[in-house]
């Protein structure tokens, strides 16, 4: 059994900006005609695997991403300025699910690989397994056209302009697995809690009385020399004989280290 990280977000691609609907007006330029410019397209939303993020812990507290929207575009031939991107680092190893349809193709990044989850709706967007791997979530909106772009032969002074497209919004459901490589077993009240709390950021409630801990904590130790070196080890609720019987919390969270390399 591997600890679960989750977290569910919602991305939005920018909007396009609007076109612009403008003629030239100058001194001795009668009838000078459309320079309405472009709006810029909306910014697009990217995730990034960056291998020194380790949990999904910052995407409980902020829950809505958004990537700039284009500006609109200007007389005088202007056109907007492309919205920024915005590229959310996740740790190495989440899965991207999305939820629902996502509007139009987003999901059609050449990393994605393609999955279906006909149960829940659900859609396999992204395996982040890969270091430094780039996926597109959500495509930022066209700009409009400036009513420049109308003009034609027949049509000298469009009165119009394109408005922007909005940008592609989904629903993220992120999920990391992660396997301890050591775990923490002994009586209650022992100091596995304590421990953990010594060699790792981990600060898992600690208390002289016996079953303090009943859900399993994670902590990861970091190299100082070399942070890409880290161990991850799982403090589950003490086990008193008996335990196999059902007594005190039972054994059941054995399962969580049953695959740890050192206990
Ligand atoms: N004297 C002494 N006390 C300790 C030591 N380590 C932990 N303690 C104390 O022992 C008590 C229990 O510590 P925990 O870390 O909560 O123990 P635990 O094994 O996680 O306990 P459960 O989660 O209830 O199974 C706390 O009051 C700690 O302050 C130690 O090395 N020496
Ligand atoms: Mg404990």
């Amino acid at each position: 059994m591997r600890f679960v990280d989750e977290a569910r977000i919602l991305v939005k691609a920018g909007k396009g900006g609007r076109g612009c609907m403008s003629f030239r007006r100058e001194k001795f330029v009668p009838k000078g005609g459309p320079d309405g410019g472009d709006g810029g397209n909306g910014g697009s939303v990217y995730l990034r695997a960056d291998s020194r993020l380790l949990s999904l812990y910052d995407f409980r507290l902020k829950r809505v991403y958004e990537a700039q929207n284009g500006q609109p575009g200007r007389g005088g031939q202007c056109d907007g300025k492309k919205g920024a991107d915005l590229v959310l680092g996740l740790p190495v190893g989440t899965l991207v699910f999305a939820e629902g349809v996502p509007s139009g193709e987003a999901a059609e990044g050449e990393d994605c690989a393609a999955g279906e989850d006909a149960g829940s709706g659900e859609r396999l967007l992204a395996d982040l397994s890969e270091p430094e791997s780039l996926v597109l979530v959500a495509r930022g909106g066209r700009g409009g056209k400036g009513n420049e772009h109308f003009k034609s032969s027949t049509m000298r002074a469009p009165r119009f302009a394109q408005p922007g497209e909005p940008g592609e919004e989904v629903t993220l459901r992120l999920e990391l697995k992660i396997l301890a490589d050591a775990g923490l077993i002994g009586l209650p009240n022992a100091g596995k809690s304590t421990f953990i709390s010594r060699v790792s950021a981990a600060r898992p409630k600690i208390a002289d009385y016996p079953f303090t801990t009943i859900t399993p904590n994670l902590g990861v130790m970091i190299d100082e020399v070399d942070p890409e070196k880290r161990m991850i080890i799982a403090d589950i609720p003490g086990l008193i004989e008996g335990a196999h019987a059902g007594l005190g919390l039972g054994h059941r969270f054995l399962r969580h280290v049953e695959r740890t390399r050192f206990l």
